[in-house]
């Protein structure tokens, strides 16, 4: 495709990078500041220039505050989305007519019962308003605590207590970070670095998790569910459709609009042999996980895909969206169709999406799309005729009758396979793509490092979409990549050693599992103590940092690809990659080698087993660090 969008004179998002070497070296070590109209201010790192901000501001208390700005930014994107699912609920409680339903009435039970609120006597419609009431106070709350933040164990609840970083309201935390990081108000690194914590855990353990669980809600919680993947999903003979970006309020009734025989009707006039819908990055993992729409590509990918020439429509919501798509697509018949009032893109169709006449503008946009298909230029279509199969849809609620649990609805097969050495330990592989490494080589790389060493791995977001083209979605990767513990695990149940949880605002399942299993017993009081870690090999977004931050002050151990920009600022740096775990249990530690960054991972589960008096892998593995303490591994 690369050769491709060459031949066609088509700049891409690696060309655009290579002509912005080399990149600006203040910016990357996060020595720059412009927070007041007296800078902007550089801070020196050799030492001969300035040491400090006109203001006085350090190295650290810049850097401090620039991260902790990235946290609110992307705790602000996935927040805003769980807010938008509220939203639809509400809507779907007062308008019986609503194009939206209650699709899991079990699952909104469930969470009024967590949420307290009284269903007796009430309709179903009448428990989602409520339970839409309470999650939209969740954002506007103004002190106590964030209610789903009950769910993490105790131990780590206590550690958020006595740190003072028990997340509020969602909105709160993001405007203290706002208000914090103003010229002149907080100059301390690690207490900003703290307010940073609350606001990315009001992000997953509130703004995400609200996301999550209300999806279920309105759109049936996943179950697995067969697929493929990769940009050879499209059809030269259908009417390809593509959604692009992240709330499944559009994409499921983009879905709804494909599916409608008046539509599919449309299209054989066209000549077409159906419709073919695709997603790309987050909304595709929504769509894929409730209704198998086969994954069109992740983030890189996406001007790649109007570049096949036989995208007829691509349609966007938001987040993760390049402004250049609208230019690539007047290269081609494709329409670029923008639909949140909140993300507009240089020549863009805007169709205004809204809920009220969701199915009716779905299939306005659909139709436009069928209509174009005739317009395709035959000269510039290449379709790289690539696919593989996955499974999808690994959820908290099912994910324990997958590994074993059928006959007994519990963690106990895991936690025990974890704990006789049969599984090393677990991973979160999770996260962007960036053009600064080879497309998909940090996950690809690092995952299989992780199975051939018996370390299972969930995903998430554009990682699981890497991996999915990488064939790791299949039970039958199992045997080509894993050891043979995973071997025996995904032999006995059938599932495949990489399971995919859904879209970034899902990494919330992977800390309700993570919980899930610490109540089990037997892997310790927290988070922290589970032999397991969590990476984002090619993270790019403002959104991972908030979640690598929720992720290390829930405990977790996590590795990212490239550090944060504060390599210029030696005491936040070694804040968030040591002093943070005295705090919370987890910490930071940044590498760009995935498979160097892998045994980073495997190191601290072997340290937790060890620490958990766990015998090693009870398989020979790989990779076993010289401090092992384990019986059957070798070097
Ligand atoms: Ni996550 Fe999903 Fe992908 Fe990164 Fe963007 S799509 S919300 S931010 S690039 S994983
Ligand atoms: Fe410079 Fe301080 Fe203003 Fe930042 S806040 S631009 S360091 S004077």
């Amino acid at each position: 495709m690369l050769k491709h969008a060459q031949s066609e004179g088509l700049e891409t998002v690696w060309d655009r990078h290579e002509k912005m070497q080399p990149q600006c070296g203040f910016g990357q070590l996060g020595l720059c500041c412009r927070n007041c109209a007296m800078g902007p201010c550089r801070i020196d790192p050799f030492g001969d220039g300035p040491s400090e901000g006109i203001c006085g501001a350090t190295a650290d208390i810049i850097a401090a505050r620039h991260l902790v700005r990235m946290i609110a930014a992307g705790a602000s994107a996935h927040s805003d989305h769980g807010r938008d699912t509220v939203h639809t609920l509400k809507m779907v409680a007062e308008d019986e007519n609503c194009d939206y339903q209650i699709r899991d009435e079990a699952k909104l039970r469930r969470l009024a019962e967590e949420l307290d609120i009284e269903t007796e006597g009430k309709s179903v419609r009448e428990i989602a308003g409520a339970v839409a009431e309470v999650c939209a106070g969740e954002f506007g709350r103004q002190d106590g605590k964030i209610t789903f933040t009950a769910r993490a164990p105790e131990e780590q609840q206590r550690r958020w207590r006595e740190h003072g970083v028990v997340p509020r309201g969602i909105d709160r935390e993001v405007v203290e970070i706002m208000h914090r990081t103003n010229i002149g108000v907080d100059n301390d690194p690690v207490n900003l670095i703290l307010q940073g914590v609350r606001s990315a855990l009001a992000d997953g353990w509130g703004g995400s998790m609200i996301a999550t669980d209300l999806s279920d809600v309105l759109f049936r919680t996943p179950n697995w569910i067969v697929s493929y993947a990769n940009l050879g999903i499209l059809d030269p003979e259908k009417v390809n459709i593509i959604v692009h970006g992240h709330e499944p309020t559009l994409s499921e009734m983009i879905v709804a609009a494909t599916q409608d025989p008046e539509m599919i009707e449309l299209a054989e006039s066209k000549g077409a042999k159906g419709i073919n819908l695709g997603g790309m990055c987050c909304t595709a993992n929504e769509i894929l996980m409730r209704h198998g729409v086969p994954l069109a590509g992740n983030f890189l990918q996406q001007e790649l895909a109007i570049g096949t020439g036989l995208v007829d429509a691509m349609i966007v919501d938001v987040q993760c969206i390049f402004p250049s798509l609208g230019k690539i697509a007047q290269r081609y018949h494709t329409k670029f169709i923008s639909t949140s009032p909140k993300a507009k893109f240089p020549y863009a169709e805007h169709i205004e999406f809204d809920e009220s006449r969701a199915l009716d503008i779905a299939k306005e946009i659909v139709r436009g799309a069928i209509e174009n298909m005739p317009n395709r230029k035959k000269t510039s279509v290449n379709l790289p005729e690539m696919t593989k199969p996955l499974v999808a849809g690994f959820t908290a609620e099912n994910i324990y009758i997958a590994l074993g649990g059928r006959y007994r609805p519990s963690y106990r097969p895991l936690n025990d396979a974890i704990m006789a050495g049969r599984l090393r330990g677990v991973a979160a592989v999770v996260g962007c793509n960036t053009p600064k490494v080879k497309l998909d080589y940090g996950h690809i790389e690092m995952t299989k490092e992780l199975l051939a060493n018996d370390v299972l791995v969930a995903t998430t977001g554009c990682s699981a979409i890497a991996g999915a083209k990488a064939g790791f979605l299949c039970p039958e990767a199992a045997m080509e990549y894993a050891g043979k513990g995973i071997q025996e695990v995904c032999r006995a149940v059938g599932i495949p050693p990489v399971l995919h949880l859904g879209s970034c605002v899902d990494n919330s399942r992977i800390l309700v599992v993570l919980s899930n299993m610490v109540a089990e017993g037997g892997l310790g009081d927290s988070i922290g103590d589970l032999p397991a870690a969590g990476a984002a090999p090619e993270w790019m977004s403002e959104k991972a940092v908030a979640i690598g931050f929720y992720v290390v002050a829930s405990g977790g151990f996590t590795v990212l690809g490239e550090s944060f920009p504060i390599e210029g600022a030696k005491g936040v740096y070694d804040f968030v990659t040591e002093g943070i775990e005295e705090y919370f249990g987890g910490k930071f530690a940044f590498e760009g080698d995935p498979i160097k960054a892998a045994r980073l991972m495997i190191d601290h589960i072997d340290v937790k087993r060890a620490d958990l008096k766990l015998p090693g892998p009870m398989y020979e593995v790989p990779y076993a660090p010289k401090t092992q303490t384990g019986t059957t591994a070798v070097a």
